[in-house]
């Protein structure tokens, strides 16, 4: 008996440190001492011993089995430290490899304009306002001034969604929603797409447009002269030449269209300002009484300015984009540039 034990020791020793890895060395664990295993049948047989011989075979078992357990863990955390050993090994990662690039997105110059421009009526007092693109005659014409026989709402220029609804046109009945909620002083932007039947190389059936407008009492067209030359400055830079020509809107009375110099030639003459010099680039006026009896707001006791633009231009003319159409393509090689 002593030498089965003797024997046993030997080679369960030897298989543990045999093995190659952890199931291996569970399969021996299980091999010696599982319920069929060598040593657990040397245990059973002890019943047949007699009573002198079990406390030494009784120790010698011990032994066995004290020794088989050290030498398991032994073996085990020598695995398992070749096991993770193996694993860094095989993950290793190269941190002095160029890493990833990151393709961050950037602003559409229209978004960049419209934040640019809103900042600076911001600071002056206005506040934004939004309206629906899905606008009622109400709104968009009738409250307006733009009477029913207006070229303006021929099917030809307008996207009629019914009789009585239209992809709004301009955002100025967001100026009509803001004036019948609340009573002046009012001092509102609103910035937004509008939609207009048109499409050529200079045109598109949507484009963007921010609209401002202040009432209050005693407002004139001087009130209006020295916020848009200022909003002017602040947006192209100090010292720009601007001029106000008389024109002519349903909504407002007396109307303007507000030049600058061109921002190209300085004012010499080019092809963007074609030989004059000048660029358009607002429209704007006096609000016309008409418009105050549609909001209930009494033309007695208030005045008040508006004014209108097209994003997409200012954007070409802040930017020196010659090719109206690129805003819309959404070529990523044009629109990461800014
Ligand atoms: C209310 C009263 C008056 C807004 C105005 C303009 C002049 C104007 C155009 C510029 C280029 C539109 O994008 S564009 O085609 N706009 O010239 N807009 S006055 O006047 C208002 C608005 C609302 C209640």
């Amino acid at each position: 008996m002593k030498e089965r034990i003797q024997r046993l020791q030997d080679e369960a020793l030897s298989a543990l440190q045999q093995s190659a890895d952890l199931k291996d060395l569970q399969n021996v664990r299980v091999r010696i001492l599982g319920k069929k295993g060598e040593l657990t049948e040397i245990m059973k047989g002890m019943r047949d011993l007699s009573p002198e011989e079990r406390p030494l075979v009784g120790s010698l078992v011990n032994t066995l089995k004290d020794e088989f357990e050290a030498a398991f863990t032994e073996r085990q955390n020598a695995l398992q430290q070749e096991a993770i050993s193996a694993r860094l090994e095989s993950e290793k990662i190269d941190v002095t490899l160029p890493g990833r690039k990151q393709i961050t997105g950037s602003l559409h110059p229209v978004t960049l304009v419209t934040n640019e421009i809103v900042d600076i009526f911001s600071r002056l007092g206005f506040s934004v306002e939004e309206g629906p693109e899905i606008e009622q005659d109400f709104y968009n014409f009738e409250a307006l001034n733009i009477p029913k026989d207006h070229p303006a709402r021929d099917m030809q220029d307008t996207f009629y969604i019914s009789e009585d609804l239209v992809l709004r046109t301009h955002t100025s009945p967001v100026q009509i929603r803001t004036m019948l909620k609340n009573k002046p002083p009012v001092r509102v932007i609103a910035p937004g797409t509008v939609y207009r039947r048109d499409s050529d190389l200079t045109h598109s059936p949507m484009f963007h447009q921010i609209e401002g407008f202040l009432v209050d009492k005693h407002v004139t067209f001087g009130d209006l002269k020295g916020i848009l030359t200022h909003f002017l400055n602040e947006f192209f830079g100090e010292g720009l030449g601007v001029r106000f020509r008389p024109s002519f809107f349903p909504f407002t009375e007396p109307s303007a269209e507000v030049d600058i110099a061109c921002v190209i030639c300085g004012g010499k003459g080019c092809r963007v300002c074609k030989s004059t010099g000048w660029l358009e680039i607002l429209g704007c006026g006096m609000i016309d009484p008409a418009v105050f009896n549609s909001v209930d707001y009494d033309p007695a006791e208030f005045s008040g300015f508006a004014f209108g633009m097209g994003l997409e231009r200012i954007a070409m003319l802040k930017y020196t984009v010659n090719d109206f159409r690129l805003f819309f393509e959404n070529d990523l090689r044009f629109l990461k540039q800014f």
